[in-house]
């Protein structure tokens, strides 16, 4: 069976974007995949974290993956730090990587630029390296993320090669990185030139805000001149940013949406059908992720998960070890 792999990161309050770009995505394979959904919690290190916040933000992903229909029993769901194995393949892969290629990463270019050179954590620098060895045990087929998680998949393609090559052997498998269609990459509500991102929260949309506050937010987006309703992120960022939400949120495509609304010359109307859709995705999803919190099951559903996770990350990693020549004994 093929394996499909992802996770996101417990740095703070998800968005609608994370929702849209990666969450949303998560389930499509648990019928006919062996899916693997993490929490990349090592990964929340590579910048400051609150420890209890980082504990609270864990606990709520957990909560919100199953809210978005994934089932325990079909999916694996664990935290990377209950699986070592993680951490033994990020020290073997980290001489594989090269400083160059690292320093090339957008996510590490942005996020490094706005930091004081001196204090620039070398997890930071090394992410993609971790992120490398998330996907390489589980002999992931299909990585599905947002746009800003392309590159790292593709640096891990680019590894795959470089690895297989050196060893003269298939050791690990191509990973495909899966990129939605509609959505992808979803931008600020009171900046559309910016990623509506959780670490920098600025026109964010939580997946936990209050639904009249959603509202507000959607009514207050900021929106282009003109008052026609169509697809052109570079001359009307905001109006297409809340096309792909509407878009992705309704399972249709853009030019669908731009249909629906071709007639439509009054952004208020257009804001209040897009406010709808989120509030009408978000009512059940909010419901279902505070009946999670309060079953009491997350520890339940984290030591099933590292069980499961941690039989077929070790296998991997004996046998990256032995391709290596480190000596594995009895
Ligand atoms: P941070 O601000 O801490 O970097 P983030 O909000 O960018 O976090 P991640 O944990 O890096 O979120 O990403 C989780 C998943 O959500 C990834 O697959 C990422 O590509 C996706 N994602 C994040 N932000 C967006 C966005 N604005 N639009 C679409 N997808 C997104
Ligand atoms: N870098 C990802 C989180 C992540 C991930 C992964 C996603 C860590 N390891 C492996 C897919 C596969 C992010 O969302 N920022």
């Amino acid at each position: 069976m093929k394996r499909s792999l992802s996770g996101i990161k417990p740095t703070g309050n998800l968005t609608l974007g994370n929702y849209i770009g990666a969450l949303k995505n998560f389930k499509k394979y648990q019928d006919d995949y062996e899916n693997f959904i993490f929490i990349a919690d090592l990964h929340a290190l590579t910048l400051p974290i609150d420890p209890i916040e980082l504990r609270n933000n864990t606990k709520d992903i957990v909560a919100f993956y199953i809210a978005a229909g994934l089932d325990p029993e079909k999916t694996t769901i664990f935290l990377q730090s209950d699986v070592s194995a993680h951490s033994e393949i990020n020290t073997i892969l980290q001489n594989y990587l090269y400083m160059g290629e690292l320093s090339r990463m957008t996510q590490f270019k942005d996020k490094s630029k706005k930091m004081n050179e001196n204090a620039i954590g070398l997890g930071l620098f090394a992410y993609p390296v971790l992120m490398c060895g998330d996907i390489l045990l589980y002999d992931a087929d299909v990585v599905p993320v947002g746009e800003d998680q392309k590159q790292h998949v593709e640096l891990c393609r680019d590894l795959v090669h470089r690895f297989n090559n050196r060893y003269n052997k298939e050791l690990f498998k191509m990973p495909e990185p899966i990129i939605p269609k509609v959505g992808a990459r979803i931008m600020s509500l009171s900046d559309p030139t910016r990623k509506m991102s959780k670490s920098d929260p600025k026109g964010d949309i939580f997946l936990k805000d209050d639904l009249n506050i959603v509202r507000k937010k959607i009514m207050s987006a900021v929106t282009d001149l003109g008052s026609d309703i169509y697809f052109d992120p570079v001359n009307k960022p905001g109006i297409s940013n809340l096309l792909q939400i509407y878009a992705s949120l309704k399972e249709i495509t853009i030019k669908e949406a731009e249909e629906i609304f071709k007639d439509c010359h009054r952004y208020g109307e257009f804001k209040k059908a897009v406010a709808d859709v989120v509030i009408e995705v978000l009512t059940p999803f909010q419901a279902k992720y505070k009946e999670v919190l309060a079953s009491g099951k997350i520890d339940e559903i984290l030591n099933e998960g590292a069980r499961r996770a941690n039989y077929i990350a070790n296998k991997t990693l004996i046998k990256v070890k032995k391709t290596v020549g480190l000596y594995v004994h009895k």
